[in-house]
């Protein structure tokens, strides 16, 4: 098992504003676990609207969740709070590398996320466990990234070197879930491996799992 602990946990708990089935909201769960960091959950109930009301929205006013509260600040954007996160309880700055070339390197996977992860892995699981049906578009879409980050991972124990990285939390939640949506992980057998290594980190969280379609799928891990 690799650590994961170098971090200076603040002393009072950090209120994370989530939905139990949302994979961003998880990307921030497993940081705060993974840094020890302790955290109170707030569950807003996207099913009936909560993230419309007037409460909600003066938290984030693009009416998403996550969102953080630390103290004074309050923060929405699942990979700003994963950078948010690093800076100031990280020290050792092993999440996110001080160095130019590395911070940069790690931004392209947040790149990555808020990209073909969020129109492909995660767009295809949102139409199977909202929608109920099968997006074979999205499902293309994943297929492809998934592809891409298995040829990475074949030289690479994670995404951007040999530790972890804030990178590999941004990829992992709809990659490990991407069954969900019909999308196969058996052809990528490093992304398979890489899963793996990231759910044996000291303090790793998994995301309640959601039912694996009957066409398409594999293997849920997390
Ligand atoms: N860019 C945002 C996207 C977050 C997002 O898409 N959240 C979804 C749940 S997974 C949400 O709150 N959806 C409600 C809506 O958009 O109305 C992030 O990275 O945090």
């Amino acid at each position: 098992m690799v650590s994961a602990m170098s971090t200076n946990a603040p002393a009072h708990p950090i209120r994370l504003h989530r939905f139990v089935r949302s994979g961003h909201s998880h990307r921030v769960q497993l940081f705060l676990s993974l840094l020890g960091i302790p955290v109170e959950l707030v569950d807003v109930a996207l099913d009936r609207g909560a993230h419309r009301s007037p409460g909600f929205l003066a938290l984030n006013r693009f009416g998403q969740v996550p969102v953080i509260e630390d103290g004074e600040v309050t923060l929405a954007d699942s990979n700003a709070i994963l950078v948010y996160l690093a800076g100031r309880h990280d020290p050792a700055g092993q999440w996110l590398p001080r160095d130019p070339v590395g911070a940069a390197r790690v931004q392209v996977w947040l790149s990555v996320a808020a990209g073909p992860l969020a129109a492909g892995p995660a767009a295809a699981r949102r139409a199977v466990v909202f929608g109920g049906a099968i997006d074979p578009r999205a499902v293309a879409e994943a297929d492809r990234l998934l592809a891409l980050i298995d040829g990475v991972l074949a030289s690479s124990r994670f995404l951007v070197g040999d530790r972890p990285t804030i990178a590999d939390l941004a990829i992992y939640t709809y990659a490990a879930h991407a069954p969900e949506g019909g999308v196969s992980l058996e052809r990528h057998e490093h992304v398979r491996a890489w899963l793996a290594r990231i759910e044996a980190l000291e303090g790793f969280v998994p995301m309640a799992p959601s039912p694996i379609p009957r066409t398409g799928g594999g293997d849920v891990s997390g």
